[in-house]
């Protein structure tokens, strides 16, 4: 039994999650959902990121106090995450005082360290990343600098800051990117490496003055600065789990930690944690675990790009969580980004769970209630089908802890669709003995079914109920350790999308 903590990014709160942040999430809920099935002690954190300008200007924008705002969209995104099934174990807000505390005890600790220092500061800034950018790194549209990532003009800002000295840990980064296995996948790393290489590590601004920007954490060697959002928010990672206030907790979830990102937020989560934690004597991460975006018509889908596709929607027309879930781990891709679309979203919906998996339990049961009374006994799986299974059990936790979802969910599927073609070949409705058939039926959707719990657990949850097993650790299944099922008629547990 082993140990697991993965987190999500804390999500900006100005306004409801969508798809890509759904993306995410699910994806960090399906390992940990995992990890807890193969019996590993799990701490699942996500939570939203609610201090600096950008969560100030909307306050502002809507007329509200910032407070107000980020306490009424915590509420909102625990009920976008409740409808999803993201079994979390702690949502954190930045707001949360234990957290206010880390923070200004981890700048002051930097401050006495030397590592921080007063300096005058200019540059472009995009709001919307809560970032600087330099000349290298913006787009140029109609001779003014544009955010690449936002393509909306950029902000001129020049003050006096605090700074971060960033610029002493380029040694140390170089080495850990270069010869530490941290990264997932590896292009990531060498991505940052280049980018060290070409620019070199300059100091980072900390801090903002607080006649611009008064929502945030206040300086506590300074009251006139309050810390950036971004130092403010990577602490969650830490604060979430004890760090400065139960270091039991802390220690026994840090050495475990998987970070799961987007791409867009990779030079924060490597250049800058891995150095602020390297200045707080902190381990770096066990894994930082990046993936692409989910673009739409070519751009990135964000709040921003006016591109959104919203929870709610999909949630109705994949009739609930499980069909969402499914879809996104799925086509959840890595290094590649991915386009969204209704057609290809909705043929893996009926391909899959409806035609393949949701039926193949609606047919077994049936069958094994009408033909068997619902009572099914055997000893041994037909080789045609135990084959099948042990191979995509071994393929699927392979998969699986190696963080790829979406070759697990095939190989669970495989099951399914040797299963299908099984009952065709076997016609068990015609013979007059067909328990021998029914009974390695049922073994089969038994494996097929705990593979997918982690990815669709309230249909995984009620196949199990109505064949009549349990759903346990996969890495302990064995074909034939079931001596009798009691079966009962299942609901159809995906309806076909109509097109
Ligand atoms: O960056 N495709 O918050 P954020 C895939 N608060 N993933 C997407 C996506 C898309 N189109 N759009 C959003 C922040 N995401 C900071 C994080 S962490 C210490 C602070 C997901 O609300 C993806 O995980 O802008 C991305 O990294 C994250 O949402 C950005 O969320």
């Amino acid at each position: 039994m082993g140990v697991f903590y993965v987190t999500t990014p804390i999500y900006y709160p100005n306004a409801a999650p969508h798809i890509g942040h759904a993306y995410t999430t699910i994806y960090a809920d399906v390992l940990a959902r995992y990890h807890r099935l193969v019996g590993d002690d799990t701490f699942f954190l996500t939570g939203n990121d609610e201090h600096g300008l950008k969560l100030q200007r909307a306050a502002e924008r809507r007329g509200v106090h910032p407070k107000q705002l980020v306490d009424e969209m915590a509420v909102l995104y625990k009920n976008y995450w409740r409808m999803l099934d993201i079994s979390y174990d702690h949502f954190i807000r930045t707001t949360d005082d234990y957290h206010e505390r880390v923070v200004s005890d981890a700048i002051r600790r930097l401050y006495d360290k030397g590592l921080v220092y007063k300096d005058s500061y200019s540059g472009w800034y995009c709001v919307d990343c809560e970032k600087f950018y330099s000349s290298g790194e913006y787009e140029v549209i109609d001779g003014k600098p544009h955010c690449p990532i936002h393509k909306k003009p950029l902000e001129w800002l020049e003050e006096t800051t605090y700074y971060f000295k960033l610029s002493e840990f380029e040694d140390y980064l170089i080495d850990v990117l270069k010869n530490r296995d941290i990264v997932y996948p590896r292009q990531y790393a060498v991505e940052v490496l280049r980018k060290i290489e070409k620019e070199g590590l300059v100091d980072v601004s900390i801090a903002r003055p607080k006649e611009r920007v008064w929502w945030g954490i206040p300086v506590p060697f300074d009251p006139e600065y309050t810390v950036y959002v971004w130092f403010d928010a990577l602490l969650n990672y830490v604060s979430g789990i004890g760090y400065g206030w139960d270091m039991e907790k802390f220690n026994k979830y840090w050495p475990a930690v998987h970070h799961v990102i987007g791409k867009d937020i990779l030079w924060f989560h490597t250049a800058i944690w891995f150095s602020v934690l390297h200045a707080l004597e902190i381990p770096e991460p066990r894994k930082l675990i990046v993936h692409a975006f989910l673009i739409n018509r070519g751009l990135k889908i964000g709040k921003s790009s006016g591109n959104v596709i919203a929870i709610e929607d999909l949630l109705e027309h994949y009739n609930g969580s499980d069909g969402v879930r499914y879809i996104l781990m799925r086509v959840f891709n890595h290094g590649k980004d991915v386009d969204v679309s209704n057609q290809v979203f909705d043929s893996i919906y009926n391909a899959e769970l409806a035609d393949n998996y949701g039926n193949l339990v609606r047919r077994v049961s049936v069958m094994a209630e009408k033909r068997l009374g619902g009572k099914v006994s055997g000893e041994t799986v037909d080789p045609e089908l135990a084959e099948p299974m042990e191979k995509a059990l071994r393929e699927y936790l392979e998969a699986m802890d190696s963080y790829d979802v979406s070759r697990a969910a095939a190989a669970a599927m495989e099951i399914a669709r040797r299963a299908n073609a099984y009952i065709n070949e076997k016609r068990p409705w015609e013979s007059s003995s067909p328990e021998k058939e029914l009974y390695s039926l049922l073994e089969a959707l038994r494996y097929t079914t705990t593979m997918l719990y982690p990815i669709i657990p309230r249909a995984a949850e009620t196949a199990a109920q109505h064949l009549g097993f349990q759903i346990k650790n996969p890495r302990s299944l064995v074909p034939g350790e079931i001596d009798a099922y009691s079966v009962k008629r299942a609901p159809i547990l995906f309806k076909k999308i109509q097109g």
